[in-house]
């Protein structure tokens, strides 16, 4: 059985996801970043990784890949041009959304104070909003890539939590239903009852 190493309130969050959008039992072992849980799989101390048949697999979105890639879901075949613009989407969330989103929980909270810049914080929102509005006006659904459920909607719906997290809750009407549509999703549902 797969092994997840995290914590819910994390990048690990989105494994869980994609492990049960695709019917996949997984264990989950409660490790924080930097804990002696995560130090004894992950040299890098940062969250998720996933043990596979004795071996880790590190990076969420890496993991993501391997496991869309190997339970035929999430994720069209290699090779394929829907798989291309899928794979753009989901280096978009991680370009656009993800590192603006990091960049700012680092200045808020994970950096030592004497190295954290709240003007940093302040950009990092506008460059959210900025893309988020930019993404709203091209939207045509009902998901990021058209009607298939990909690897870039658990990415981007993630992210959206996260930044509901740091104050950011403002979203244009299509994105707004959108969410609400992709939470209702019976895989988020069951991965959010870990935290009952
Ligand atoms: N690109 C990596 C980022 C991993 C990452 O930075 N995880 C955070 C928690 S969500 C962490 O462990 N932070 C501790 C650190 O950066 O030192 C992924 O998607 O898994």
């Amino acid at each position: 059985m797969y092994k997840v190493y995290g914590v819910l309130r994390s990048r690990g969050f989105r494994v869980m996801w994609a492990l049960e959008e695709l019917g996949q039992p997984y264990e989950m072992i409660e490790a924080g970043p930097h804990s002696e849980a995560i130090y004894a799989v992950n040299a890098s101390g940062k969250i998720p990784a996933l043990e596979v048949d004795g071996a880790i697999l590190t990076d969420s979105t890496a993991i993501m890949t391997y496991l869309a890639d190997n339970h035929s879901g999430l994720a069209a075949p290699a090779g394929t041009l829907e798989r291309a613009k899928q794979d753009a989407m989901t280096q978009w969330a991680l370009d656009e959304v993800d590192s603006v989103l990091w960049s700012a929980t680092k200045h808020m909270a994970v950096l030592p104070e004497d190295r954290r810049v709240p003007d940093v914080v302040e950009s990092c929102k506008w460059e959210f909003t900025n893309s988020i509005e930019r993404l709203a006006k091209d939207f045509k659904g009902p998901l990021l890539t058209g009607e298939n459920f990909a690897i870039a909607d658990i990415i981007f719906v993630h992210c959206l939590g996260w930044a509901r997290s740091i104050g950011i809750s403002d979203l244009p009407d299509n994105l707004r239903a959108y969410a609400r549509e992709v939470r209702a999703r019976p895989a988020f549902q069951a991965v959010m009852a870990h935290a009952e």
